[in-house]
């Protein structure tokens, strides 16, 4: 039976109504119970050899777009309620987005199980099933709330399985139920996605915001992503959480190995762990567990386990690195604490030096110590970042296992980010130079041939202009904000992070004002559009929010200055507003301090999507600006070995910036004047001001002059909208790299050595 009969009988036999004459929710229901069937007859993909992607986070997003396109019939049931009257896109709008990621590393992980699958790879996810997720962001007088995310309902894509499996702790056991999400490759079949839950959850426990009793394990384990680990029953329960995901996964590839009638002594020839950072490490010693308890000696195990694990680090920030207190350990998990000790003996024994051990001498357990004395490989996930991690962070260990060390530089999947959120690029595209880029992204350097061609370049600023609109509709609809689609869209949107340096687009936003208010209009009207979340703990990302916001109240209110500056945070940014935030981009933000950002995968999203990087030698900009050359990216600021020269001799300080600066110092005071302490909470003002004066611990100070002139110098750019048209076609045609299907093509080359 076609697609189409199929929805409309559904439709009739849920709720006894025609197509026509149903509610938008009841054709998502029925859509979506016709989609899962579909995804039911597929079949999984199967291999003698499968990956397991082990990781905290999958931030996965809206599936119906995606799961419509690899499947081949997005268009059909477009048309399909387009002939009834109704719009397939406010019916996706009814599906709740799952949040179940904080940002990069998450979207990644859900990218990457897309590519896998595409590729036809065995691999699944291991998680959590994270009821309430990170947290719904909200604004209240100008500064962040946290509200619970609850995503799961009737209606939601989980398929409930009948595995269960027990996880002990020191004193209690709990028995997990097993999740599972289909995750179709495009035009293909499919894997899994494993999320792992207790039925004894209890989301009547919070109160006040997101506030629980976080020592009540029963009923909290997987209420929440990451929840606030500012005390010690907070990280506590972070250890619980990643030891009951390790468990659940890795008995789960016990069994899985066991039934296949494959001798544990062979686990990994069948097997590859790739751990996701540090937070689940502790499979390592897991497995190790497990594998003894089937009868290997301790020597096997660690053998085994040694040659299925690899790691994969994210970040270079010494706090995102996991660490915790042996006595945690005993307290929670004693059974993996001989285990971790023999682990350091063995680890202490090829090398001495205090730097590369497992438990240090404060008795803190290093996991990703671990993770590379008893990991196959470690990679870093861009180039830049993987050379500062053989040459600086991590250098004692490439001394130790050279050969281990790989760089594997980040991907997107286009299925979402071009084909799903930009459908009117794509079909351009498609009108161009066929639809074979969609199976090999490199076939985008085809467009190179158009860098001439008027027409096309017309076309390109056209398509970019409806984007826009469609933009200013959301945000107006959600926001109660205007924006004037003609203005640049100028976009940072990102977790709200120090070393990200939100706080130097604020100085930017504060040049800008101050110029229009002199009287010195900028050479195009600018809009500034943010959406970042910042950590519940975490003051200063707070801080830098309620800047933020005070100064988009104070340009709003401001006659002589908003027809030319405009600034609009929106709340609770997600996959879902990144998906129209995206396309709509003129300028793309990726300002961190150069060293800090590993990679960064937005800047891949928006160069796909036709808009121009402002960006720091950083991450994967460094890639990007190689691919497009100097013409069509616009770098500044300080270079990574020049920062990190400022970190090793300690000779960086802001006020040194500010005394040969004054017209800079200018800019940091407007934080707290009078306008901005009119609206502001003081307090947030005055630590902002003097964290950014007297500490500036990621430089925004040092960067901020470059950043300015160099922003100046793009906005009267882009009045020149042919040159400018030309710089979107040739990030669009240069973007191919950066697809996951290639990150993922060379993980399995390296590393998984797939079928
Ligand atoms: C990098 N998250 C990006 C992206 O590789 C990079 C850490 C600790 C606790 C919770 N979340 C984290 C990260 O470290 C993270 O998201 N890292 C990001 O990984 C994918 O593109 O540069 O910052």
């Amino acid at each position: 039976m076609d697609v189409k009969t199929l929805i409309e009988e559904r439709v009739q036999t849920l709720f006894n109504l025609s197509l026509k004459d149903c509610s938008d929710e009841q054709a998502y229901v029925a859509l979506l119970s016709v989609v899962k069937e579909l995804l039911e007859d597929k079949k999984i993909i199967e291999g003698d050899r499968k990956v397991y992607y082990f990781s905290a986070e999958f931030l996965i997003g809206k599936l119906m777009s995606n799961n419509l396109i690899n499947l081949g019939i997005r268009k059909e049931v477009k048309d399909l309620f387009e002939a009834n009257g109704k719009s397939l896109a406010e019916i996706e709008e009814i599906e709740a987005e799952p949040s179940l990621g904080n940002g990069g590393l998450g979207r990644l992980a859900a990218c990457f199980l897309d590519s896998i699958a595409t590729l036809d790879l065995p691999g699944d996810g291991v998680g959590l099933n994270y009821h309430l997720g990170l947290f719904k962001q909200v604004f209240d007088h100008n500064k962040q709330c946290e509200t619970p995310n609850p995503w799961i309902d009737d209606h939601s894509w989980l398929i409930p399985t009948n595995k269960h499996y027990t996880v002990d702790f020191k004193d209690f056991s709990l028995k997990s139920e097993l999740y599972d999400l289909d995750v179709l490759g495009y035009k293909g079949n499919k894997n899994k996605l494993h999320l792992f839950d207790i039925a004894s959850v209890d989301e009547h426990i919070v109160h006040d915001g997101i506030q629980f009793d976080k020592s009540n394990i029963l009923k909290n384990l997987t209420l929440f992503l990451y929840p606030d680990d500012s005390d010690e029953d907070g990280r506590k329960l972070r250890i619980y959480q990643q030891y009951f995901m390790v468990s659940n996964g890795a008995q789960m590839i016990l069994e899985d190995i066991k039934k296949r009638g494959i001798s544990l002594t062979e686990l990994d020839k069948h097997v590859c762990i790739q751990i996701n950072d540090t937070h689940p490490s502790m499979v390592i010693p897991e497995l190790i567990r497990l594998l003894m308890q089937e009868g290997l000696t301790m020597k096997q195990a660690i053998e085994i386990t040694s040659k299925t694990c690899a790691y994969t680090n994210h970040t270079i920030l010494a706090e995102a690195l996991e660490k915790w207190p042996m006595y945690y350990l005993e307290e929670i998990v004693p059974q993996l604490v001989p285990i971790i000790e023999a682990l350091d003996a063995v680890a202490s024994e090829r090398c001495a030096d205090e730097k590369v051990a497992i438990i240090d001498s404060n008795k803190t357990v290093h996991m990703a110590h671990m993770d590379i004395h008893f990991g196959f490989s470690i990679n870093g996930v861009a180039a830049i970042h993987t050379d500062i991690l053989k040459d600086t962070e991590l250098h004692d260990f490439y001394k130790l296992y050279p050969t281990h060390f790989n760089n594997k530089t980040n991907g997107v999947t286009f299925r979402r980010w071009l084909l799903s959120c930009n459908e009117e690029l794509t079909a351009f595209i498609d009108k161009l130079i066929g639809e074979g880029y969609k199976e090999d992204a490199n076939k985008l350097e085809e467009l190179q041939k158009f860098v001439d061609d008027d027409a096309v370049l017309e076309e390109l600023l056209a398509i970019k202009q409806t984007k826009k609109e469609q933009l200013a509709h959301v945000i107006e609809a959600r926001e109660g904000v205007k924006l004037d689609p003609s203005s640049i869209f100028d976009v940072q949107v990102k977790r709200l992070h120090e070393y990200k340096r939100q706080q130097m687009n604020v100085l930017y936003i504060i040049y800008q004002y101050l110029q229009i208010k002199a009287g010195n209009k900028p050479a195009h009207p600018i809009t500034c559009i943010f959406g970042a979340k910042a950590a519940p703990a975490y003051i200063l990302a707070k801080d830098i929010i309620h800047t933020i916001l005070c100064l988009q109240q104070i340009i709003d209110n401001d006659p002589e200055v908003s027809p030319y500056l405009k600034v609009v945070m929106v709340e609770n940014y997600n996959v879902t507003y990144a998906e129209s935030i995206i396309p709509a981009a003129d300028f793309s933000e990726q300002i961190s301090l150069a060293s800090k950002e590993a990679s960064g995968t937005s800047n891949m999203k928006f160069m796909l999507n036709g808009a121009v990087t402002l960006g720091t030698d950083d991450g994967a900009n460094v890639e990007i600006h190689e691919f497009v050359g100097d013409d069509n990216i616009y770098i500044f600021g300080a270079k990574a070995d020049t920062v990190i020269a400022h970190y090793q001799n300690g000779d960086y300080h802001p006020q040194d910036v500010l005394a040969n600066d004054p017209e800079l110092r200018k800019l940091v005071d407007f934080i707290v004047s009078d306008e901005m302490k009119a609206i502001g909470d003081q307090e947030c003002l005055y630590r902002l001001y003097n964290d950014m004066t007297n500490k500036d611990w990621f430089m925004a100070l040092l960067d901020a002059r470059d950043y300015i002139q160099t922003k100046e110098q793009a906005i009267a750019d882009f009045n020149d909208r042919k040159e400018w048209a030309k710089k979107m076609l040739i990030n669009i045609s240069k973007a191919g790299f950066f697809s996951s299907d290639r990150t993922i093509a060379q993980y399995n080359e390296d590393i998984w050595k797939l079928k």
